[in-house]
């Protein structure tokens, strides 16, 4: 973490009103996609379909939903704004006046505020977080047997800065929390497309709003947040899954329940509480909070060929999730072989490349993957862990070379 170099002056600047130019529904000439998808039609159009962002794997326009091929996790390991994957439940405004916006800060708090972006940029020190947005579905698309939901591939994620001041100062702005205050919950501009159907809010246990670390941020790698990643303001919440990254912030909640009755908190984004099989029913569940470690051959793909008596480099990315990352090896065909890692410049929460250099080709490379541990000794698995929404995907994913 560092102090944010981003100015109260940047957000408001150029920032009267901020719109969504709408997406370009002439389709281009179709570049498509496979996704590698074991269940379904596995084909999506790859397509700059939203002015100021390049090729993404379009799953849904309205409300947006779309993916980051792999290929740009090899640029480097900060997703640029234009290619960051983006998911939307509701949809929401394409045009807002950065001057006219509020964010109301109630519920169990001392006095309740309503507070301009100037007001929210003054309550305390600026403060930048590299960190990995990570929908929880992400890999969703991959589960066998199939599960309902976005069938995404492996590219619901992204690695950005994140600038902003921490949700703790801002609700000092409300003088502070009741001491009963259990939660603080977080709803954005976008609406419900049906009547009655409900809100996207999403909340946080008091504990994990106080943390040094969790954000109301306004910047994404030092440019104002785009519309499609929540201008004017969203939630950060480094090593937790996105769905609790609240885009277009608009209301703060504290609440004195233990355990949110909201529909995004008690009825979805919920894990078993054990392992099940498919079919199970009626099992205790849990909400999905962090994120457990993840890594990714980002030099090849699946079904690549390599050459035969030569040497060969292997390159990716990994990160730990809700802690550091530890190592990351290399496994399949009986091996165990240590990766380095790059430097850990960016902090725990960021991705961070690793490579292993194989002096001699001997074969085809049968499912071969990579294991990430981080230093809570949380590791991948080996085998797939089914659960109904396919959530938190992170099994060892495997792909073949073969040798020419
Ligand atoms: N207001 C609002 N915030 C939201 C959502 C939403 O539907 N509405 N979706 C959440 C989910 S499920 C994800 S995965 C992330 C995606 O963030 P991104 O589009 O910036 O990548 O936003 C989260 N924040
Ligand atoms: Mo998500």
């Amino acid at each position: 973490m560092s102090e944010g170099k981003l100015t109260r002056r940047t957000l408001i600047a150029g920032a009267g009103v901020t719109a969504l130019a709408a997406p370009v529904l002439a389709q281009q000439a179709g570049r498509l996609i496979d996704l590698g998808l074991p269940g379904g039609p596995s084909l999506r159009p790859l397509e700059p379909v939203f002015p100021g962002k390049g090729e993404m794997i379009v799953h849904r326009v309205r409300p947006p939903v779309l993916e980051t091929p792999m290929s740009a996790f090899r640029e480097g390991v900060i997703t640029p704004n234009d290619r960051m994957f983006v998911r939307w439940n509701w949809p929401f405004p394409t045009e807002i006046k950065a001057n006219e916006h509020r964010v109301a800060v109630g519920g169990a708090v001392k006095r309740a505020a309503s507070l301009t972006l100037d007001e929210v940029a003054a309550a305390g020190e600026h403060v930048s977080v590299v960190a990995v947005n990570q929908c929880a579905g992400n890999g969703r698309g991959l589960s066998q047997p199939r599960v309902t939901g976005g069938q995404w591939g492996n590219g619901a994620m992204g690695c950005a800065k994140w600038t902003g001041v921490r949700v703790r100062d801002v609700l000092a702005k409300a003088g502070g929390t009741a001491p009963w205050a259990k939660r603080v919950r977080f709803a954005g501009l976008d609406v419900p497309l049906t009547d009655g159907a409900p809100q996207f809010i999403k909340s946080l246990p008091m504990d994990m709003a106080m943390r040094d670390d969790v954000l109301v941020a306004w910047a994404m790698n030092d440019e104002p947040l785009p519309i499609l990643h929540g201008f004017p303001l969203r939630i950060v919440v480094p090593g937790w899954f996105s769905t609790y990254w609240v885009k277009m912030l608009a209301t703060i909640e504290v609440i004195d329940d233990e355990e949110d009755p909201s529909h995004y908190m008690a009825d979805t984004y919920r894990f078993p509480a054990a392992p099940v099989q498919p079919g199970d029913k009626g099992f205790p569940t849990v909400p999905i909070t962090t994120m457990p470690p993840r890594s990714f051959i980002t030099s090849h793909a699946d079904g690549d060929t390599v050459a035969l008596g030569k040497p060969l480099v292997l390159e990716g990315i990994a990160f730990g999730g809700d802690a550091a990352l530890d190592r990351v090896d290399l496994v399949g065909m009986g091996w165990e072989i240590p990766c380095t890692l790059a430097p850990d410049d960016l902090g725990p929460y960021a991705f961070r490349r690793w490579w292993v250099e194989l002096p001699q080709v001997a074969g085809d490379f049968e499912q071969v993957g990579v294991r990430a541990r981080n230093v809570n000794g949380a590791v991948q698995p080996e085998t797939f862990v089914w659960n109904p929404s396919g959530y938190a995907r992170n099994v060892i994913e495997r792909i073949t070379l073969r040798a020419q």
